[in-house]
């Protein structure tokens, strides 16, 4: 397949393109390396068609999109906070960027766009685990930004027939994950502030939890939800997470233990925004698309340990 990434330089994007030259598929990569990072894609340098542009080229999109099937759009300007701080550039990359490329899916006849949805669009609603029927109730403008998105999906699913799919990620984490702004994902915070000895951050009282998954099973799933039979899976959102959760103070706990790390963590102000509990329900994947999770939480966490420890050896930049 001629496969499109938007975000291709990113944690998630370069992760996808990796899986998907090791299979043989023409890859094109796409990233305007705000949050993205080169040397991300390093190992697979000769083998991608990478180029730098910004998704809102409307130009440069069509240019890219001609002769592709599908498309892996993970391109956004990720984090809560920051989208709290400024609500107008995350929508002009999150929303703006998400219609510009489906704009060009569309004229350029791409088969299928599979969307990088957010755990955020179910906010605060106590339910758990939460599952796809339920009434979206996102807080932080991300949250909102990546549910429209989700819903530009399927108008152009509807509208102009356009295979689409979203997977709403449950906080993903893995080796090349950034870990050096402060809008890193916690798990790459906690893990390299350990690794080099120092007390990691706990935005509140560290009860909250989350569906922490596992990139391998983010890509797993990327990949069903691509080859999916369109009358299945076409127009739908879907949860992609593991179906667990474990609270901050459980994590940093056992993160301790696997760094050797035996100080106490620091506790600050919570967040802005911040969701409490988010746990997935994962049978409408798993029933539909075959999904199952192959990498649990604390092999994942072992996985991403092991990564961090060598990149911080060889001084390897983490501001991916
Ligand atoms: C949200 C989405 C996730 C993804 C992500 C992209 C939810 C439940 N999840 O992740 O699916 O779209 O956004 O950015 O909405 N924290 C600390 N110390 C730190 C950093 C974070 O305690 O140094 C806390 C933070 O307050 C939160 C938790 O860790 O309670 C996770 O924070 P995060 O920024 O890793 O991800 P989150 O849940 O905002």
């Amino acid at each position: 397949m001629r496969i499109l990434i938007t975000g291709a330089a990113g944690f998630i994007g370069s992760s996808l393109a990796k899986r998907a030259v090791a299979e043989g598929h023409s890859v094109i990569g796409v990233d305007n390396l705000i949050t993205g990072n080169r040397e991300n894609l390093a190992a697979i340098d000769a083998a991608i068609d990478f180029r730098v542009a910004d998704i809102r080229n409307r130009e440069q999109m069509q240019e890219l999109c001609r002769g592709v099937e599908i498309i892996f759009h993970e391109a956004a300007l990720p984090s809560v906070p920051k989208s709290v701080l400024d609500p107008l550039t995350s929508h002009e990359h999150n929303v703006e960027g998400t219609v510009s490329v489906l704009l060009a899916a569309k004229e350029q006849k791409v088969r299928r766009v599979v969307y990088a949805a957010s755990s955020s669009a179910y906010g605060e609603s106590p339910t758990l685990p939460k599952h796809e029927a339920m009434i979206p109730a996102p807080i932080s403008p991300y949250a909102v930004q990546k549910l429209t998105g989700e819903y530009y999906m399927q108008s152009f699913q509807r509208v102009y027939g356009m295979e689409t799919v979203c997977l709403r990620y449950f906080n993903v984490f893995g080796p090349f994950q950034a870990a050096d702004s402060p809008y890193s994902g916690v798990l790459a915070k906690f893990i390299t502030s350990l690794l080099q000895g120092e007390a990691p951050t706990i935005f509140g009282d560290g009860q909250q939890s989350r569906d922490f998954t596992y990139i391998d099973n983010v890509v797993d799933a990327n990949f069903l939800a691509a080859t999916a039979p369109a009358d299945v899976v076409s127009g739908k959102v879907y949860n992609l997470a593991c179906g667990e959760r474990h609270s901050l103070l459980d994590t940093f706990r056992i993160l301790a233990e696997m760094t050797g790390f035996a100080g106490a963590p620091v506790f600050g102000a919570a967040r802005n925004g911040d969701i409490l509990h988010s746990l997935a329900d994962i049978s409408l994947i798993a029933r539909e698309m075959g999904y199952q999770p192959q990498v649990n939480f604390e092999e994942g966490l072992r996985r991403t340990v092991a990564w961090y420890a060598e990149a911080l050896k060889m001084q390897t930049p983490l501001s991916i």
